[in-house]
């Protein structure tokens, strides 16, 4: 099975917006940082606040079982080619959705759930 080439559009949007922040083309440790950084502007949380850090850990924790499932190649960084291979395979078995997706699907909600 093969992704369609909607399905990889949808992907690839996803891909940037959500995921690299800093336009790279790849995913990797700096975008966590900078997604940080971005949830907790766009939430008013000064660097005390203590959910900085538990959004912190949790986006570290995604992206350790992001970059297990998902970087083949162990370069550190998640490129398109790789974020594709991922939904490929996730599509074959949509059932078992994994860790860091559960995480994923969280996070984007508190970042889209600005009412608190
Ligand atoms: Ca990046
Ligand atoms: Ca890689």
């Amino acid at each position: 099975m093969t992704l369609s080439e909607f399905r990889k559009k949808k992907l690839l949007y996803v891909f940037n917006t959500f995921f690299d922040f800093n336009q790279s083309g790849a995913i990797d440790r700096k975008d966590i940082d900078l997604a940080v950084q971005r949830i907790s502007e766009c939430r008013g949380w000064t660097v005390t606040n203590p959910k900085v850090q538990s959004t912190r850990d949790n986006l570290l924790k995604m992206w350790e079982g992001l970059k297990q499932r998902a970087d083949a190649d162990q370069d550190g960084q998640v490129s398109r080619e790789e974020w594709y291979l991922l939904w490929e395979e996730y599509a074959k078995n949509p059932s078992n959705p994994s860790d860091w997706q559960d995480i994923y699907m969280n996070l984007t909600f508190q970042l889209f759930d600005t009412s608190g």
